[in-house]
């Protein structure tokens, strides 16, 4: 009793010293900035301008960012999603798609082929189903039975570059060129709710049945209600091996800042390859928003852009921060 008594004593002194114990955290309040839309590359802008019609309104993160993915994945010029997006190597466009909400669901595609909006049967899959992932025939069918049209995404114009390629088939990807345009967008909407989207065409000329980073939770996309979200475009490969998106949200969560905590990442990266033949055509990029309404971004190097829209700020492009010349 006496032991108990000279405690709360000595906490009383060391409290009116301005002392902290260990187990008391001083709370730092942040001013939320929000709606935030964050995408990545040239084709974020016009995405984040139909995100960004639901999200001022009042709108959830969730269909902003299938609304705004959507305007790449059909858009034929954007040959790097969806409709138009470059085949295969034996010239079969395949899709991959991934969507998650603030309440951790998620719901992605694989492998898909003829349906334009794979973000949108990901989001199915995600309501519609027990399950997080689909791919291939099977993505197909579910899609076909939810009412998805099935159509050619082969346009003339990727057609075209697809036979110019086979001419030497030489796979050695051109960066920031040739298959570095995978749409990848992160919200917080007024609630203070995140959701991301993440949709591509893949690598283009990649072997048939490959499936890279964006389908893939944790590696194209994550996010936690709680601390933030993130997302990747680039070599699919680099962002599997690393958990690349698992790993920015992670980092934000013990305090990193979005661009420090994609940075870091990269580095992860850079280290994995550094001494192989694949670092002369690597480029990786990662896009960050925290819940406070922080974001950033960090890539490999440069070349890489993304488009931001904010309640204080006008959409526009900002080029990533690079770790090489
Ligand atoms: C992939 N990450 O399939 C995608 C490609 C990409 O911008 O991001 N392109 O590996």
């Amino acid at each position: 009793m006496r032991f108990l008594k000279n405690i709360l004593i000595f906490n009383i002194i060391f409290s009116a010293m301005g002392c902290q114990n260990s187990s008391s955290k001083e709370v730092v309040k942040h001013e939320i900035i929000k709606p935030v839309v964050i995408s990545t590359w040239n084709h974020g802008l016009e995405a984040n301008i139909e995100a960004w019609k639901i999200l001022v309104n009042g709108g959830n993160a969730l269909d902003a960012v299938e609304v705004g993915v959507k305007t790449a994945e059909a858009n034929p010029n954007v040959q790097t999603v969806g409709l138009g997006g470059f085949p295969d190597r034996e010239g079969k466009v395949t899709l991959d798609a991934c969507i998650m909400d603030h309440h951790s669901n998620c719901g992605s595609v694989a492998f898909l082929q003829h349906i334009k909006h794979p973000i949108s049967v990901a989001r199915k899959v995600m309501e519609e189903t027990p399950h997080v992932m689909l791919v291939g025939e099977g993505a197909l069918q579910f899609a076909l039975e939810q009412g998805f049209k099935k159509e050619n995404l082969l346009t003339k114009k990727s057609k075209k570059a697809y036979e110019a390629w086979l001419q030497n088939s030489n796979y050695k990807p051109i960066i920031n060129i040739e298959n570095h345009d995978t749409i990848s967008m992160l919200a917080l909407d007024e609630n203070g709710n995140l959701s991301g989207a993440c949709t591509t065409s893949g690598a283009s000329w990649k072997m048939h049945g490959r499936v890279g980073d964006s389908p893939i939770i944790g590696a194209g996309l994550f996010l936690d209600n709680d601390v933030g979200a993130a997302a990747a475009t680039g070599m699919g490969e680099a962002m599997i091996k690393t958990a690349g998106s698992a790993m920015v949200v992670e980092l934000m969560r013990h305090g990193t800042s979005p661009e420090d905590a994609c940075r870091e990442v990269v580095e992860r990266i850079y280290t994995i390859y550094q001494n192989t033949s694949d670092l002369e055509w690597l480029q990786v990029g990662f896009i960050a928003l925290n819940k406070n309404g922080e974001y950033g971004s960090y890539c490999l190097r440069p070349g890489f852009n993304y488009a931001v829209q904010t309640k204080s700020m006008e959409n526009q492009l900002i080029n990533g921060k690079y770790l090489l010349p």
